[in-house]
């Protein structure tokens, strides 16, 4: 299963089993949060562009600030490597609204598929040890196996994590995060904080106006 199909896979899931507000999503940069945007951009995104390596920190901070809100982090295995200090700081603070998918093609795929050592490093045993009460790794799935665990790692005991192994490959010109980066953060914050009720609602209408600031178009940054 390729990472696309994966993430395309979870993400109906959440849409069918979630109701609205649904949940905060947290998108590591690269790849993974240009393929979450292309199944469906929404105001509870918030894709940490450029930066790697700090998705499930800033899933962790808003988990402990919102603990009545659900919030769902994507991470790749080269960001949570580089990160992997959360872990045991998740652990320690066992946030119950916290959700940990990883998906893991033991590659930096969206620089060109520099091997990491995902594939001598298994994270969920990590995650396990580092006191998350329940984690799932899944060997190349196939979609049903997928959606199944997917509807398990929603209703098992927070913190949570869900690591798929998927194949190498990134969809060819898959489109970037249209959003700016001040754009992303002030739109998440209305739904984060509950000035807007719906982080699934159209995009359009959250989107804040920013005087005197011009667009500088798509993003540039992984
Ligand atoms: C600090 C830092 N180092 C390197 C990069 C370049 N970079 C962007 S995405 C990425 C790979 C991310 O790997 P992973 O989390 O495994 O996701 P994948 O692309 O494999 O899906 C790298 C190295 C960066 N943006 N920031
Ligand atoms: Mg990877």
């Amino acid at each position: 299963m390729r990472r696309y199909d994966a993430i395309h896979e979870i993400r109906s899931v959440l849409d069918e089993v979630l109701d609205e507000p649904g949940p905060l999503l947290v998108l590591c940069n690269g790849m993974i949060g240009r393929e979450v945007f292309a199944t469906g951009d929404r105001p509870g995104n918030f894709y940490m562009l450029g930066s790697m390596g700090l998705a499930l920190s800033i899933g962790l901070g808003l988990a402990l600030s919102r603990p009545n809100q659900e919030v769902v982090v994507f991470d790749g295995d080269g960001n949570l490597l580089m990160g992997m200090g959360t872990l045991a700081t998740v652990g320690a603070l066992q946030p119950r609204n916290l959700r940990h998918i990883v998906l893991d093609n033991q590659a930096h795929g969206s620089t060109g598929n520099q091997r990491t050592v995902a594939e001598t490093v298994d994270l969920a045993a990590i995650a396990r040890a580092a006191g998350y009460p329940w984690t799932t790794r899944l060997e190349g799935p196939t979609s049903e196996q997928l959606r199944s665990a997917t509807r398990e790692l929603l209703l098992a005991p927070a913190p949570a994590a869900l690591l798929i192994r998927v194949e190498k490959g990134n969809i060819p010109d898959i489109a970037r995060v249209t959003p700016t980066p001040r754009e992303i953060a002030v739109r998440f914050r209305k739904v984060a904080t509950g000035e807007c009720s719906r982080a699934g609602g159209d995009p359009a209408r959250n989107t804040p106006e920013f005087p005197g600031e011009s667009r500088q178009g798509p993003s540039r940054f992984t």
